[in-house]
Parts: structure tokens; sequence; C-alpha cells
């Protein structure tokens, strides 16, 4: 049978400076619902990427004394060397820069055009650089700024393409009311409803004073002047580009509408109202869910550079490691939510649930195997009412993880599989395997609780993959379950039933899955890891007022 096809995205984030946790965390959120889907049979297109022009990042580059095209290339490296450490799964990656999506967005401006949606007029308004927004005077804050990031803005005038967005805003509209799974969760869905309700202005969809964006496919106009496309025109058909819109039809069909477009909160607007307004004018089909997750903040307190609190997420793969990063993200903040990132809270998950409950639940299930019975697992028979305890709540487990899964529940399904973590742990405490290891009448009891114990880890390694993919590749090598069955082939049916090691299976050695962070070690790394921060943050200052003063001597 043929699996069902699940498209999933992130934003492309720009490469105007190294991503931090709150990139990392969206990245790690779509990576995980990926390889859910993969585990549950479907057939995964992932796609993140990098949003490489505009305004902003030729500005960026200028201040580098470097040409763009430089500029992006050596943060870009950046993007794909941190989504490499953090274990990201993606199936693609689309940069805007690649001649591949340049066709897309020519072409699609052209089929706009042939259909009198884009049109040529005067452009006057109010124009804010780091958030490539264009805003009219009443949408402005009290102060005259951008509404969104509060910094001044620019006035500009001057002879524009414009994308008819107010033909659409009556369809775009009725969708979002009739279809409430469309944006999620529902108070963005409000906001929308309501942004929509005051009226939808056409779109300036070009600009001629600068020139890093993707060329207008039109001649330029009489004074000379050549257009580039609106960088969140541009950004937003990056979705088309790698499923084959324009050179695989069969894939296009596959993966088109897209499941999932996942962005933080900030961007809802543009992917539930422009995009679905350039897909209704390509009479194609809009994507079935724009999920608007939270934001990570740091200490309580919003990360900026200014405050010097910007959080480099590869420095901290290198102290904790991917999963455990991947591990605290996924589970302290609840999706849709903002969340907190706090170092002292990381590791006391570490010390808690990763250290304590997990670690020593292998260490100990292996352990006994080895020292009781030679590690091998034999053939249980007969079952306690201890054993079928353990088993019920491992299908319950299995059950509710499935179901709360598919509802985008990372959260509570995780805190679900830790329960059942305590739970195994417990039952070590319950049946006290040492006790009976004493005694030669109660062998075949031991035999089934071990054997119960290692099943339980080979269901946990399952369950937790999606979120900490290398931890439970590591449990399923300890448990040397290789040879039953390669673990990059295991889906979630593999674990619906109870009894999935073989009988007499010979199960590998305990070996430490996280060391313990002991408080005075951890003392002298964070004052290592605030040192290596704080001189990461002012080199980059440094190199800023060195590039600014290169620019000033040019100008002068
Ligand atoms: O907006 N907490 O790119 P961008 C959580 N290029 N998530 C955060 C975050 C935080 N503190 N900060 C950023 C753009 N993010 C456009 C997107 S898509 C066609 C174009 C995440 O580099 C969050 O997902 O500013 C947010 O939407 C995204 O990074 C913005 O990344």
């Amino acid at each position: 049978m043929a699996k069902t096809p699940f498209y999933i995205t992130t934003p492309i984030y720009y490469p105007s400076a190294k991503l931090h946790i709150g990139h990392a965390y969206c990245t790690t959120l779509a990576d995980t619902i990926a390889r859910f889907k993969r585990l549950a049979g479907y057939d995964v297109f992932f796609l993140t990427g990098s949003d490489e022009h505009g305004q902003k990042i030729q500005q960026k580059a200028e201040e580098a004394g470097v040409t763009p095209q430089a500029y992006v290339d050596k943060i870009v490296a950046g993007f794909q060397e941190l989504w490499r450490r953090l274990g990201i799964s993606n199936d693609d990656f689309i940069r805007t820069t690649e001649e591949r999506h340049q066709k897309v967005v020519q072409e699609i401006f052209r089929r706009i055009y042939a259909k009198g949606d884009i049109y040529k007029g005067e452009y006057k308004g109010q124009y804010c650089t780091p958030c490539e927004s264009y805003w009219t005077e009443h949408q402005l804050d009290e102060n005259g700024c951008c509404p969104d990031c509060h910094r001044p803005v620019q006035e500009v005038s001057e002879q524009a393409y414009f994308f008819k967005m107010s033909n659409y805003a009556d369809r775009i509209l009725a969708y979002i009311e009739e279809t409430p799974d469309f944006i999620q969760p529902e108070s963005r869905r409000n906001e929308m409803i309501n942004f929509i309700k005051q009226g939808l202005e056409d779109l300036c969809i070009s600009r001629t004073s600068f020139t890093w964006g993707v060329p207008v496919p039109m001649p330029p106009d009489e004074d000379g002047r050549q257009h580039v496309i609106y960088v969140w025109f541009d950004a937003l058909t990056n979705y088309l580009t790698p499923i084959g819109f324009l050179d695989n039809q069969e894939m296009f069909n596959k993966y088109w509408p897209a499941d999932l477009h996942l962005v933080g909160k900030e961007i809802v607007r543009f992917h539930t109202i422009i995009w679905p307004c350039i897909l209704m004018a390509l009479d194609l089909p809009l994507p079935k869910k724009v999920y608007g997750h939270g934001w990570l903040i740091v200490d309580g307190d919003k990360m900026s550079k200014s405050k010097g609190n910007v959080v480099d997420p590869l420095l901290l793969i290198d102290e904790f490691g991917a999963d455990a990063i991947r591990y605290f993200l996924l589970r302290e903040i609840n999706l849709g939510q903002d969340g907190n990132f706090s170092r002292d809270a990381l590791i006391e998950r570490i010390n808690s649930d990763l250290a304590n409950d997990l670690g020593n639940l292998l260490h100990r299930t292996l352990s006994m195997a080895k020292k009781f019975q030679e590690g091998i697992l034999a053939a249980p028979q007969g079952e306690s009412e201890i054993d079928r305890s353990l088993k019920s709540d491992a299908a319950e487990t299995v059950k509710f993880y499935r179901e709360n899964m598919e509802r985008m529940e990372l959260s509570p399904s995780l805190k679900k599989v830790w329960a059942f973590v305590s739970r195994a742990n417990k039952y070590i405490d319950e049946t006290a395997p040492w006790a009976l290891a004493k005694d030669d009448s109660r062998k075949q009891e031991l035999a089934n609780v071990l054997y119960n114990l290692a099943e339980s880890l080979r269901q946990i390694a399952v369950l937790i993959s999606p979120y900490m993919p290398d931890t439970g590749r590591k449990i399923w090598a300890q448990l040397a379950l290789e040879e039953v069955k390669p673990f990059a082939e295991v889906q979630l049916t593999d674990i619906e039933s109870w009894g999935g090691i073989p009988a007499g299976h010979k199960a590998g050695e305990a070996q430490q899955l996280f060391p313990r962070i002991e408080a005075e070690d951890d003392a002298a790394a964070a004052k290592k890891a605030a040192k290596e921060q704080a001189a990461a943050n002012k080199a980059a200052k440094k190199a800023k007022r060195e590039a600014q003063r290169k620019l000033n001597e040019k100008k002068q």
C-alpha cells in the first residue's frame, strides 16, 4: 500500500547573523514531528532552508566589506553545520539564491502578471528594513515606528509592481472561517480574522532602491531602473521549489498542498494571508495547516545582541550534547506558548530525567541481565500481577503517544513516556531481581522480570527516537537489537505488541548515556561558557565596528 505523504516545513531563516537557540527550537520541533511521522509510516518530506535576499542582507554584506553572496555563503554554511550537529533530518535545504528557486519565483511572477493580478503603480509608504515589511501610515505604532519591532521606518516612494491581494480578501476570510484547522493555535486564528476584516490592501512586491534580490522578469522602467522582487514574495514561494513545482509534476502532486508550515507566531500573518493569496492567484490548493509556535526567552528575558544574552546552540551542543538540548526544548515548552530557557533548568533536567531516570533504568537492567543470566534474555513463562500491570502501562503509553503525537502534543507525549520510564524503575524495586537471583526456585520469575525490563527499554528506545534520535539508537545498540531489526527501519507498529525481543536474545553491555553534571563542575563550566559567549559577542561587536570604519573610509 502506498504510504500517505506528509510535507512539513520550517521558516527559511535569514542569514543576517548566526542562528540562536530560538531558531534551533523551531527546527527541532519540526524535526521531531517529521521523525514521528516517518515512524508512524508516512512518506515524509521535511524542508528547511535560508532566506538570502533583501536590503538587510545587502547592508550587512556592505558593512562586512564582502559581496552579499560571499556573506550569505559563510553564514548558511553555519546553518547547515548546526542542523547536522543537532541531528536534523531534513530531506532538502533550499537557498533562495539557488537558480532552481529563482526560476520558480520569476515564473510565479509571470503567471500572476499574465492573469492580471500583478500591476505597475506608484508606491508611497513606510518600510521597516529589519523586518523587511511595508506599512501604511495608519499601521505604524504610536511613535511612528514599525508596529512589529518598534524600530524607525523609512519613507519610500517609487514605481513598483503590486499584487492584487484585495481580489482575494473575501475568499481567504471565508477559508479561514470555514477551516478551523488551517491556523493553529486558535488565538492566532482570531488575530488573523480581525486583521483581514480591517481590509486588505494590495501588496507592493518590487523594489528598485537596492539590487540584492530576484530580478522582476519584466523590462526595466523608462529611466532604466530594474526591479527586484520583494523578499517575502520570493521567500514564501520557497515551499514550492524543492517538491518539483516546475520540474516534477508527479512529486508535486504527491506533496502539495503542504501538511504543515511550522512558523514562529510573528510570521503567521505572512503565511496565512499573503501566501494563500499567492496560491489562490496560481489556482493552487492552500496548505492544510499553519502552526504559529511561541517564542523562547532566556532567563525570563527576550534575547538580544545588545543585552548580550543570545544563546548559541552550538556552544550548548559542545557542552551537553544535542539530545539533551532537544529533550529540554521539547519537554519544557508547550507548543504554541512562549517558553523559558535557562542553563540551571537544563542541568536539572539532564540530571534528574536523563542521567537518573533513563540512564539508571538502562544501566540497572543490562548489568543485572549480565550478572544473573550472562546477558541472555530467556523466554518468559507465566506472569504475575505486577508483570501484567507493567505490560498494560506500556500498551497504554504507546496508544496515548500515537494519538497525541498525531495532534502535535509533543510535550505531553514526552511526559507520558517518562512516566513509563519511572514505572519501569518502580517495577525493578517491586520485583527485587537481586532477591530472586538468590533463590534457585525463582529462576523463571527472574527471567520474566529481566525480559520485561529489556522489552520496556526496547519500546522506550523507539518512543524517544523522534525526540532524541541518538539516544534511541544507543539504547537499541546496547540491547544488541540491531541484528534483530536495524534501528533505521523500525516502525511504531513494532512496539504495538509486547514481546519483540526474541527469546534467548543476548543483550549487550551497559554504557553510560548521560553523565551527571555535578554542581562544582558546572560552576566552572558555567564560568567558561559565559566567558566564551562574552568573547564571541565582543569579537562580533569589534568586527562590526571595524567593518563600519572601513565602510566610512570608503564613503569619504
Ligand atoms: O522571519 N523563539 O526569518 P528569521 C522561538 N526569513 N523561535 C524563534 C525565536 C525565538 N526567540 N527567534 C526566531 C524570517 N525564531 C523569514 C522567514 S519563511 C518563508 C521566511 C524562529 O530568521 C521562529 O520560527 O527572522 C521565527 O518565525 C523564525 O525563527 C524567524 O526567523
